[in-house]
């Protein structure tokens, strides 16, 4: 059985990329809803109903679980789908915060889409976590753009990193979780940015820990066998091909358009 992952775009293939690096026997069935890009200043409610009708089409699929592989996502929908969908369900923000947490850092930074930030979602569970942490939060829609329209590795996507970072010239921080799925894809631009001595921090890889030892505890880990890696776009399926060509080394073997009913 695979495991599926949503995302508002190609943001959740930084998610992939490093299930398919820890844990290569596990298919994957991937939605990028790029027809309702981009969720980040969308409302709860209708990031809530976007995310269900994709755990719906998900369960189609016959997943064993199900990782919504976006901060924006995670915050608005994450309670609803365990809630609602039959399989486990997990996010990236809590492993993100957890991640964060490990290493007695004293000021952290975290960025995101305007709805996890407006939302203080690392905050809240930072918090919980380590009430002496400094965490300064900043909103930055343009960097999800950016990567969205395959503009990774430009002058302009160094010059708006520059420009959206420039916060933290200011205020000095430790360490960067980067909070939205996208921001793995510019790490080079915003280690650029920020310099070596502040760690950037991608929750995708204690994501993917966890969803291994979850797999591992259940009996489901499938540890033999070639996968398949299944990927639909509620949008244009140039741009997920184009995507996936960059980010998934290990390729795809379907790549499909899909319309999702409004029920
Ligand atoms: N990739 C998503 C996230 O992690 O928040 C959001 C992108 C968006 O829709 N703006």
């Amino acid at each position: 059985r695979p495991i599926g992952i949503m995302d508002s775009g190609l943001g959740g293939l930084s998610v992939a990329r490093v299930l398919r690096d820890q844990l290569p026997h596990e298919s994957i069935v991937f939605v990028g809803d790029q027809g309702h890009f981009p969720y980040g200043v969308k409302t709860r409610k209708e990031i809530q109903q976007l995310a269900l009708r994709i755990g719906t089409f998900l369960l189609t699929h016959d997943i064993k679980l199900m990782i919504i592989a976006c901060n924006t996502a995670t915050a608005a929908a994450l309670q609803l789908l365990q809630e609602k969908l039959p399989i486990p369900v997990i996010g990236v923000i809590e492993p993100g915060a957890i991640a964060a947490t490990r290493h007695n850092y004293q000021t952290i930074g975290v960025i995101g889409t305007e709805s996890t930030i407006k939302n203080n979602a690392y905050k809240k569970v930072l918090d919980q976590i380590d009430p002496t942490l400094k965490v300064i939060s900043h909103a930055t829609q343009p960097l999800v753009s950016i990567v969205e329209h395959g503009q990774t590795g430009t002058v302009l996507a160094q010059e708006t990193v520059n420009k959206e970072l420039h916060i933290f010239d200011s205020q000095s921080i430790q360490a960067l979780i980067l909070g939205c799925t996208h921001f793995p894809f510019l790490a080079k631009e915003i280690a650029n940015k920020l310099g070596e001595n502040v760690q950037l921090i991608d929750p995708a890889y204690e994501t993917v820990r966890q969803a291994k030892e979850f797999l591992t505890k259940q009996g489901l880990l499938s540890d033999v066998g070639t996968p398949t890696v299944e990927l639909y776009s509620t949008g244009k399926i140039a741009d997920l091909i184009v995507g996936a060509k960059k980010w998934l080394p290990n390729g795809y073997t379907k790549c499909e358009h899909i319309q999702l009913s409004e029920e």
